[in-house]
């Protein structure tokens, strides 16, 4: 079986964009795939929001519950926490040693998330350098992740190029995976821009946290177009779009379908069914995650996790380290 690797930052809860563009993906490949799967705590500390210890370690512990809770299951896929991998760091400072300052300036990630900041830490810029450390750890085929993840990844690939081109070949290439509808799903109070977990507007997502009736309240502010017609345009009906697309993902239903359903009739009972779609998909999920976040279950699949992702992290950077002559051995 090829291997898959991807993470996500406990910078908040989980949107239903990140469910829809990665989490969904994840749970779909555990099977057919030697799938290891993060929470990149790491990656989180790049901001000063961040850095609130007990907030942080609460955010890491729900998040790895509402994989499990979205079905990813610890006897077919390991789940690990990525500070408790130290041959993360090790290689992600290896890495930024690999990768160009003007590759680096070039992110727009970098450039969004720095963006009118006085202070920036130098961690969000070197960002990247850690990522590309994360997935070539695993020897990893196939990165499923959302489409706001693209650039980083064809960063990692031209790293893992530039690295076997100069020193024989180390790392594996990996492919990314981006779902065909789904890879980026808006926000909902401004269909320009994707949806986020620490957007500052509470209203522009859904968290996979929310209670129903917050639901329900943010799918009925959530913008819409001009006119009322119910069409699939995502150019000159950008909001409308958005919401037929998670409309069709959560019920597993074809746009068309919909847009043939609510045809005519506007956008209230469009909206209002699109909430109650939500609310019901969500529910078992929450329920799931009530459950196992007061286990003390999660504490053991973590440290398992770590142990099995340790054993093939640990293996890849001896070899790396043996390539670049920094081991005695
Ligand atoms: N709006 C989105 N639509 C589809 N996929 C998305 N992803 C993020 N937003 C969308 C995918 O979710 C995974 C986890 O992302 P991350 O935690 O590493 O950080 P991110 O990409 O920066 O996601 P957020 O929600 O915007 O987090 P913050 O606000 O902390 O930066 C990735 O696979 C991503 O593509």
């Amino acid at each position: 079986k090829s291997r898959v690797f991807s993470g996500i930052q406990p910078s908040g809860v989980i949107t239903l964009g990140n469910y829809l563009g990665a989490l969904n993906q994840f749970v779909a490949l555990q099977d057919s795939h030697e799938s290891f799967y993060c929470v990149v705590n790491l990656h989180a500390l790049t901001l000063p929001q961040n850095q609130d210890p007990a907030m942080l370690r609460a955010r890491t512990l729900d998040l790895a519950a509402l994989y499990l809770a979205c079905g990813l299951d610890p006897k077919r896929a390991t789940l690990f926490i990525q500070g408790d991998v130290p041959a993360h760091a090790e290689l992600g400072w290896i890495m930024q040693c690999v990768v160009h300052m003007g590759e680096l300036s070039r992110m727009t990630q970098y450039k969004e998330k720095s963006d009118g900041k006085d202070a920036v830490l130098a961690g969000l810029f070197t960002y990247p350098a850690l990522m590309a450390a994360d997935i070539l750890l695993y020897d990893t085929a196939l990165v499923p992740v959302g489409d706001d993840q693209k650039q980083h990844i064809e960063l990692t690939r031209d790293l893992a190029l530039r690295f076997n081109n100069r020193f024989g070949d180390t790392f594996v290439v990996p492919d990314i995976l981006l779902m065909k509808e789904g890879a980026r799903i808006m926000s909902l109070d401004d269909p320009t821009k994707k949806m986020s977990k620490s957007n500052p507007v509470p209203g522009s997502r859904i968290e996979m946290l929310d209670p129903p009736d917050e639901i329900r309240k943010k799918i009925s502010r959530a913008v819409t177009d001009s006119g009322r017609e119910i069409r699939y345009d995502p150019s000159e009906k950008a909001a409308v779009s958005n919401l037929l697309a998670i409309f069709s993902l959560i019920t597993n239903t074809p746009i068309a379908q919909l847009v043939d359903q609510y045809e005519g009739q506007g956008y209230g009972p469009f909206k209002k069914d699109l909430a109650e779609a939500i609310v019901e998909h969500l529910e078992p999920i929450q329920e799931r995650f009530s459950h196992i976040r007061s286990s003390d279950e999660i504490t053991e699949i973590l440290t398992e996790g770590a142990a099995r992702a340790d054993a093939v992290a640990t293996k890849t950077l001896a070899r790396v380290k043996a390539t670049l002559g920094l081991s005695h051995r």
